[in-house]
This record gives structure tokens, C-alpha cells and sequence, in this order.
């Protein structure tokens, strides 16, 4: 975590930060854009979309097996980006960092890998009731082979998940925590230090989805003490189709390979194979190897602005926004816990939140609406869905006024 403190960290210069993101200076629909739907995926600031292109056109060659320059030159790239990621999230090396397609596919792996070595018929996986389906489906496909069990400790009224809820659920039957660390629909931050200590008191291994965290605040996985952390570039202003898998060292080499083919291989015969060291045993075919470098370039990006300086930002923007939507009448926001990230989920009385997301998105605003991939928060609350308002760095308190004076807009249509 964050170095102590004793002044609050400078204010960003949102203006200057915004002229780093070409796409904000478009129009959609005649206004001005305004970009509320960074839980789904965020905008990229030009450092990254110049790293990818800067690649393709000097560097393009196939990593890890090339003796030509090129290759050696994209190889170089890609294993510098790698090792971006490890200073990123202060793993202790970079046999620690899987490259994967994203938060989904990094959870699919230690749920098809880590599943086969330690989760038997009785055995149980505890996750939370927040969690989006990329944390919940892959375990119940495989409680569903193993005959094990997916237990889920409760989300309150607020949308918060007591640590006691959590706590309690550990026994010994209890095979691994999947839990996330900021919910996508709820804004929820979870106590993930308490929970790591309290599974690892008894024994039990703790995977984070932080898809929702890296792009808002510092990480440290040795501080945390996690066993697996998973993300997705896309979301931290990197590019799609790439993402990552933290795992402990001594847990990594102990797991069986995910996929087989090339790279993933230290010998083949036609009988059998032997696998390739760490992290490479992990990472089967040709990568995104593009999307590496770019997320690279993203972790930089936001680095140089800094993570405690962003979420300063993105609270007092929360701290605004929730203000603006609470003077809004008609409007329940969805998602009240004491620890909450950047993401306004709302209702507005007797309109379905689909049509106030098309009736904004008509003024140029963007939000989701829907189930946001987390329906049994839905089914919690008993809605089928809300709209969600989630911000960004470059986000600024106009925007916010421009939502809810929005909202006010949709209400008097249906007034
Ligand atoms: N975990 C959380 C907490 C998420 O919010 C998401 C995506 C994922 C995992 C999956 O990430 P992916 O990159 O592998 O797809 N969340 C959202 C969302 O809130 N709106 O669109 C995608």
C-alpha cells in the first residue's frame, strides 16, 4: 500500500490530463462527449495508443524465439513490459506475472488449474454476493466437475460484505476466497488485507479480482499478502485483449500448465512433454504481445500521475457525484457502502434504467445500464437493473452536473 502520509496528495490538473486522450475531444450526437462508463472499459490516453502502433511499425516479429533482430527487439519490449507490471503491483518477481486476455481469463485459469490439483467432491470455494460472473461462473463450472461446493457470504443493505459474513464462511472444507476488491456495480471496497489474513490464518489461499481496483488506486500484492490477483488492461487505461495473472511463486509452479502448444514447452517429443518454467508454462501460442507493450505504457501513464493522487481525485468526484444524484428527485442510488470507489449505480422512479441510458446518451452521455455482468446484485436488491455512472481520471465535476442535469431531463419526459 501507499507510503504513510501527512499531507494530502496535489490536486490533478484534470484539463491537462484530458488533452492526453484524443477521444474526449470528439462529439456524439452534436455534444460535447461525456465519458461515465470507465467500469466497462476506459479510454486511452495517446502514450498507449503510440506504444502499440510504435511497435507494429518498428518492431513487429514473433517473442521468445527469433534469432533476428527484430524478434529480439519485440521480445526485449514485451519482457520490459512484464516487468512493469511486477514494479506496478510490487510482485516479487516476474516469474510471478502471467500475461492473459484479461480479469476473465486470468480466473479461468486458477479455476481450471489450480481447480485440478486441490478441489475435490466436498470441497468448498467461498466467494462473496458482489462478485461479476468472470468470479463466479468459472467456480461453479468447476464445483459443478468436482462435485464441490460454491459458498457466498452475503452482501447488507448498503451493498457492503460484513468481514464477519466472510469470516465465518472459512472451514475447513474451504479451498480458496475469490473475492473482488472493488465491485463493478456497487462501488464496494472490500477489506481484502482482513480477509488474506483471516483465510490465511486458517490455511486457506485468497484470489482478488482487482479489475476494478488497479485502475483507481495503489496495489501492492505483497502487502496484501494475496495469493492470486487478477486485471484487465483495458480497464486501466490499456488496451483490450490483455490482462493479468499474479500468482505466488511456490502456488504457480505447483499448478499444472492451463493451455498447451508452442512457447509453454521446454521439450516435446511425441510421447510427452516437459514444461517450460515460469511464467511462460502459463502462456500457450503467440500472445498480445501489442496489448502487453500498451498496458505497459499504460502503467506508466498512470504511475507518472500517480495512484494516490488519482484516487483523491476520483473520491471527491464520488463525493460530488453522489451529492448531485441525492438532489435529484426520484433518483435511489444502489450501493451506499462506507467503502465505496468511483461508481454512482441508480434508479430513477417509474423509468426503466435502460431508457435513461439512451435518453442520456442522446446528450452525449455515457453511462451502462443493466445487470453489469453481476446479477445475483441484482436479484439482492430486487431489481432487474440500474444505470451506473463510473468515473475516471480525466472525469471532472461539470460532467457530474451534466448527469444529473440530465437525469432531471429524463424525469420531466416521463413526468
Ligand atoms: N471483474 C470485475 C470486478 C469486473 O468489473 C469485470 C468487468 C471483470 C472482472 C471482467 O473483466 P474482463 O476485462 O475480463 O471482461 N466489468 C465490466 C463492467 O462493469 N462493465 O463491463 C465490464
Amino acid at each position: 500500500m501507499s507510503a504513510a502520509r501527512t499531507s494530502p496528495p496535489a490536486r490533478l490538473d484534470v484539463k491537462r490530463i484530458r488533452e492526453d486522450f484524443p477521444i474526449l475531444e470528439r462529439t456524439v450526437h452534436g455534444r460535447p462527449l461525456v465519458y461515465l462508463d470507465n467500469a466497462a472499459t476506459s479510454q486511452k490516453p495517446r502514450a498507449v495508443i503510440e506504444a502499440e502502433a510504435r511497435y507494429y511499425a518498428e518492431e513487429n516479429a514473433n517473442i521468445h524465439r527469433g534469432v533476428h533482430w527484430l524478434s529480439e527487439k519485440a521480445t526485449a519490449s514485451y519482457e520490459a513490459a512484464r516487468e512493469k507490471v511486477r514494479a506496478f503491483l510490487n510482485a516479487a518477481s516476474v516469474h510471478e506475472i502471467v500475461f492473459v486476455r484479461g480479469a476473465t481469463e486470468a480466473v479461468n485459469l486458477v479455476a481450471s488449474s489450480f481447480g485440478k490439483n486441490h478441489v475435490r467432491s466436498g470441497d468448498e470455494i467461498l466467494v462473496t454476493g458482489l462478485e461479476h460472473h468472470s468470479n463466479l461462473v468459472p467456480w461453479q463450472m468447476l464445483c459443478a466437475e468436482t462435485g464441490a461446493r460454491l459458498v457466498a457470504a452475503p452482501i447488507d443493505d448498503s451493498g457492503d460484505v460484513p468481514l464477519e459474513e466472510i469470516v465465518s464462511r472459512i472451514s475447513e472444507r474451504t479451498k480458496l476466497v475469490a473475492v473482488a476488491h472493488v465491485s463493478n456495480a456497487l462501488g464496494t471496497v472490500l477489506p481484502v488485507r482482513e480477509i488474506v489474513d483471516t483465510a490465511h490464518a486458517r490455511g486457506v489461499p485468497v484470489l482478488i479480482d482487482g479489475a476494478q481496483a488497479v485502475p483507481h488506486r495503489a496495489v501492492d500484492v505483497r502487502a496484501l499478502g494475496c495469493d492470486f490477483y487478477v486485471f484487465s488492461g483495458h480497464k486501466v487505461y490499456g488496451p483490450t485483449g490483455v490482462g493479468i495473472l499474479y500468482g505466488r511463486e511456490a502456488l504457480l509452479d505447483a499448478m499444472p500448465p492451463w493451455q498447451g502448444g508452442g512457447d509453454m514447452i521446454a521439450s516435446v517429443t511425441l510421447e510427452k512433454s516437459t514444461w517450460n518454467v515460469l511464467p511462460y508454462k502459463f502462456e500457450a501460442g503467440t500472445p498480445n504481445i501489442a496489448g502487453g507493450i500498451g498496458l505497459g505504457a499504460a502503467l506508466d501513464y498512470v504511475s507518472a500521475i500517480g495512484l494516490d493522487r488519482i484516487e483523491a481525485h476520483e473520491a471527491a468526484l464520488l463525493e460530488i457525484g453522489t451529492g448531485l444524484l441525492r438532489s435529484v428527485a426520484g433518483v435511489r442510488l444502489v450501493g451506499t457502502a462506507p467503502e465505496k470507489a468511483g461508481v454512482l449505480s441508480f434508479l430513477l422512479d417509474g423509468v426503466h434504467a435502460h431508457d435513461v441510458g439512451t435518453i442520456l446518451d442522446q446528450e452525449g452521455i455515457a453511462i451502462r445500464t443493466g445487470h453489469h455482468c453481476a446479477q445475483p446484485v441484482m436479484d439482492r436488491f430486487g431489481i432487474p437493473a440500474t444505470a451506473r455512472a463510473s468515473l475516471g481520471v480525466y472525469n471532472t465535476a461539470e460532467e457530474l452536473e451534466a448527469l444529473a442535469q440530465g437525469i432531471r431531463r429524463v424525469a420531466e419526459v416521463f413526468a
